[in-house]
């Protein structure tokens, strides 16, 4: 897999890409280092370790290597020169200050210029082979999620719960946690990203799991709240309220549609039931990062596209009482969605 005819298609211009993410996206490549696209030249910088998974996953780059007695900064240097390149740019909004002006003073001569978020905006729109890795991440998480209920009983610590929940993802196939996984049980519920703790889960509690498997190196996100024994009805009015508003926002994705159009269905459900309590927007972007564009906020003004890749989370939270939060992460069509999670919306009991 390699995008980099694609991005010079986009971006004409020397680009150091640092960002791992972006490396990979356009070069295959996911070890330490740097990429250096010149209008003639694919350039991987990195060293010993990493020198024989280079070739192996990015073939059409030219590899560089540093030692201790050359180091980056110069392997840069003698590229640009090579190629008479005085103007490079890099992806400052990921730079330490440190190291730009490392740079800065090690290539005299060049310019050093702000990279435009070209990689993001070729990211943003998922191929086919991209959303078939989605799928299986979200395929892992149903599975895992589905073992994890089987095994859940009163007593068991949040911590306890989270590590099932981890050990079903790799079970059944993830290379690792997209992100850190949420356990929040009872009061904890209101705790929008609420850390797992020793609190034992206790029935008559709502018990929100919002977790993430990762396949091929893409990212999936969901959360389902589960009741443990009966609840009350306040507890239950919220679960009915956070659905309703999922599946209201849910039914309207389609290309086409405004991000910050889907959060207001969501928003605008809510408020009145529960003023303040859905703090949070109402989804965002999927891919190789958990987070990413587009943003579906009441700033989100991203037109939906097919390959658009969402998550559609509302939540409430209510301080002493606890909280509910529903999410998928659907792939957006021409006409509507597909929605890789088959774990059911409905209120499970465990
Ligand atoms: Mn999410």
């Amino acid at each position: 897999m390699n995008r980099v005819c694609e991005f010079r298609k986009r971006f004409q211009g020397a680009a150091l890409i640092e960002d791992r993410k972006n490396i990979y996206y356009l070069t295959g490549f996911t070890g330490e280092g740097c990429a250096l696209i010149t209008e003639n030249s694919q350039i991987i910088i990195t060293d010993f370790r990493y020198v024989e998974q280079c070739t192996r996953q990015a073939p059409e780059c030219r590899l560089e290597t540093t030692s201790k007695d050359v180091n980056r900064e110069s392997i840069l240097k003698s590229c640009l020169s090579a190629e008479n390149i005085n103007e490079l740019f890099v992806e400052t909004g990921i730079m330490t200050v440190n190291a730009y002006r490392r740079l800065e003073s090690a290539l005299e001569g060049v310019k050093l210029s702000d990279l435009p978020g070209t990689v993001g905006e070729m990211r943003i729109v998922k191929s086919e082979e991209e959303l078939g890795f989605i799928a299986k991440a979200a395929k892992i998480s149903c599975l895992a999620l589905e073992e994890t209920l089987k095994q859940l009983k009163p007593g068991m610590t949040e911590k306890y719960a989270c590590a099932l929940l981890e050990h079903e993802m790799r079970l059944h196939g993830s290379e690792g946690l997209a992100f850190d996984t949420i356990v929040a049980s009872g009061v904890n519920g209101s705790l929008p990203h609420a850390v797992p703790s020793d609190k034992q889960i206790q029935r008559g509690e709502l018990l929100t799991f919002d977790f993430g498997a990762s396949y091929g190196g893409y990212c999936s996100d969901c959360t389902r709240t589960v009741a443990i024994g009966s609840i009350g009805a306040e507890l239950r009015k919220i679960y009915d309220s956070v659905y309703t508003a999922h599946m209201k926002a849910l039914e309207k994705v389609k290309a086409g549609m405004v991000c910050k159009e889907l959060d207001s269905i969501a928003r605008d459900y809510l408020e009145p039931i529960y003023p303040g309590a859905f703090g949070h927007s109402l989804g965002h972007g999927v891919g190789l990062n958990i987070h990413e564009a587009p943003t579906v906020s009441q700033k989100g003004e991203t037109v939906l596209v097919p390959g658009h890749v969402i998550t559609i989370e509302p939540g409430v939270y209510i301080p002493n009482l606890g909280g509910c939060r529903i999410e998928d992460t659907v792939f957006v069509t021409e006409d509507g969605f597909v929605d890789p999670y088959t774990v059911s919306k409905q209120l499970i009991v465990v």
